[in-house]
Formats: structure tokens, sequence, C-alpha cells
């Protein structure tokens, strides 16, 4: 029996610094209400999906009071800010993936994603793991800053697959396995492998990536933004479609896109990717655009049981090195 579901990316186009919040939560809310009218179950939002991206701003964390209204606190479907997504996804039955900047009953900052089912309960959270960009911030003329570590920690949650009971689909094996991962996550293969020994079928992953920065990507300052732009998506979905394909899995991402404030440009492509890599659907703007597949979840059960058959192929005892050091032992030179 087919395990069928329709899934969607919901695409976010610029949000400015002096958006109003709930400016942004009703354009998320109206994809969220496309998504039910076409009879999709599963919707994917972008990493930090209810403001621009703030973690470019030096000197945001300088004033604590200031830097908090950025964050969401405590249970995310009751939090201030964002509630109303929530009910409203309750009200259509549909299951949301959202990132969001998470700030603990302790003071901990992180950069956070939490799975609410169709029935509103949140069933997982992840905190974002690989962090990039610096903790001091650039400061020559035009750098484009990408203060992740400074203002986020590390994620402490790890990487975990969780069951999606509620998720509606016709027969199948048993509740989907999903998996959540965001933005950077997603060039780590060990982010992908965790949840591939899991037997993840779906991973979730909102991202906000930047179309041209010298400082991130290394090209020269005047390379010109349609030339990096096409590397940043290319470089985007070779990740997704590569850890599917070597995972066996299904993946969602869900971009923040456009020109944030007028200058911060960030890439769209949220595309959704079949466990054989291919790409089943494509956003083609950088706005607010809703990316809709059908899949069948028992389309991983091949691969899982042939090529990718972990236990079948995998020689752990060979492996020791990836988790034995974080960073690169060349062999002695000549
Ligand atoms: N954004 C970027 C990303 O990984 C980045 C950061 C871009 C790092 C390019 C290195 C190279 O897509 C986030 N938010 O992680």
């Amino acid at each position: 029996m087919p395990r069928l579901i329709k899934v969607a990316a919901a695409q976010i186009g610029a949000v400015n610094r002096t958006d109003k919040r709930e400016d942004t939560l009703a354009r998320i809310i109206e994809l969220v209400e496309e998504a039910a009218a076409q009879d999709v179950k599963l919707v994917v939002l972008p990493e930090l999906a209810f403001t621009t991206f703030f973690a470019r701003y030096v000197g945001l964390d300088k004033d604590p009071v200031e830097f908090d209204k950025w964050f969401e606190e405590g249970d995310i479907t009751t939090s201030r800010n964002v509630a109303p997504l929530f009910t409203r996804a309750k009200e259509l039955g549909v299951a949301i993936c959202v990132g969001y900047g998470e700030k603990t009953g302790d003071g901990r900052h992180f950069n956070s994603c939490a799975y609410v089912d169709g029935s509103g309960k949140e069933i997982s959270k992840y905190r974002k793991i690989h962090l990039p960009g610096t903790i001091e911030p650039f400061t020559h003329e035009g750098a484009i800053n990408q203060l992740e570590k400074r203002f986020f920690l590390p994620g402490d949650l790890g990487f975990k697959a969780f069951r999606a009971p509620e998720l509606a689909y016709t027969g199948g094996k048993g509740d989907p396995i999903l998996g959540m991962m965001i933005c950077n996550d997603r060039r780590w293969a060990e982010s992908w492998r965790c949840l591939g020994l899991q037997g993840v079928e779906l991973v979730m992953c909102g991202y906000n990536t930047v179309n041209w920065s010298p400082e991130l990507f290394g090209h020269p300052r005047d390379a010109p933004v349609a030339t990096t732009e096409a590397r940043a998506i290319f470089q985007h979905l070779l990740v997704m479609q590569a850890h599917s394909y070597t995972n066996a899995t299904f993946s969602i991402s869900a971009a923040r896109a456009g020109y944030d404030d007028g200058v911060f440009g960030m890439i769209g492509s949220s595309a959704i990717v079949h466990p054989e890599g291919h790409i089943l659907a494509q956003a083609t703007t950088m706005g607010d655009e809703l990316v809709v597949a059908e899949i069948d979840l028992d389309d991983v059960v091949e691969p899982k049981a042939k090529i990718f058959a972990f236990e079948k192929h995998r020689r752990v005892e060979h492996y020791g090195i990836i988790t034995g050091q974080a960073g690169v032992t060349e062999p002695v030179k000549l």
C-alpha cells in the first residue's frame, strides 16, 4: 500500500528589519492556508522564519532587552508573537516545521526549529548544531557579517529522528520517520547520516543563505551577484540532492529568500527532493512561494533495502576518524 502524503515548502521572501511581526506572520499563515486548500498535510517553513535574518547586525547583542526581542520564549505554540500560526495550522489540520530564535528559561539563545503536528502538539524540537560565520564581526567596509556563532549557542539536542503518527496516509508500514536540520547543517554529511542511521524517511530543512558574501563563500569582492547566486543555488541543491540520495530519504528545504532591507540578498530555490536524488518541485521566485509535491514515502523502501542497506554495506570499523577529530590531520610531507 502506498504511503501518500502531500507536502510543501513555504518559501518566504524579503523580510525587513522594520517589518511588523504580525505582517510577516500574516504572510506565513496565508501560505499555510494555501497549502491546506491543496490538501497538503505538512508545511516546512524557513530558518528564523518570523523575522529578517538578524544574525548580520553588528552590535545587536549589546542591549540584552533589545536582543531578546528577536527570540521566542518557552513553548513556541503559545509564544506571544507567533501563536496565531499554530492556532490556524491546528484548525486546518496541517503539521508545521518552522525555524525561530529560541530563548530558554535560563537565558540561553539557540537557532531552533520545531515540528508541531496537525493536532497542534509539538512533537520534536531541534537546535542548530553547525553554526557558520564568526564570533567577532568583520569590520572592513562593506563586510557581510554572519554572527550566528556570536548570537547562538551550538545546539544541544543532537539529530533526533521522530515518528509523526498523525500524518494522514493510506496504509503502509507505520508512522513516517521524520528528521530536522537547519541551513548550514545540510552542508555536513554527518547531520544526514545521524538521521539516516535512525531510518529517516523525510528530512526537513529551513535555510537563510546569502547570495553574495566574499567573507563566507570566499569569492572575490568584484564577483558579480549573478555568478555567486548561481553557485550558491547549485551548492544548496547539490547537498540536498546528494544527501537525500545517500540516506535514501525525501527532503524538503524552505528558504527565507529575497533582499532583506533591500540589500541583503538570499537565495530561493526551496525544493522537495526524492530519495533517488531528483528534484520533485522547486521554487522559481525569490518571494513568498508554496512548493508542493505529493510523495509516496514507500519510495524509500527499495533504496534502504538495497543500495543503502546500511547494516549490509557499512564498515564502521574504518570510520573512527569521523568522530575522533574535528579538523584535518594531513599525511606527513615527503
Ligand atoms: N547560512 C549559510 C548556509 O550555510 C553559509 C551560511 C553560506 C556558510 C555559505 C558557508 C557558506 O547556507 C546559514 N544560515 O547557515
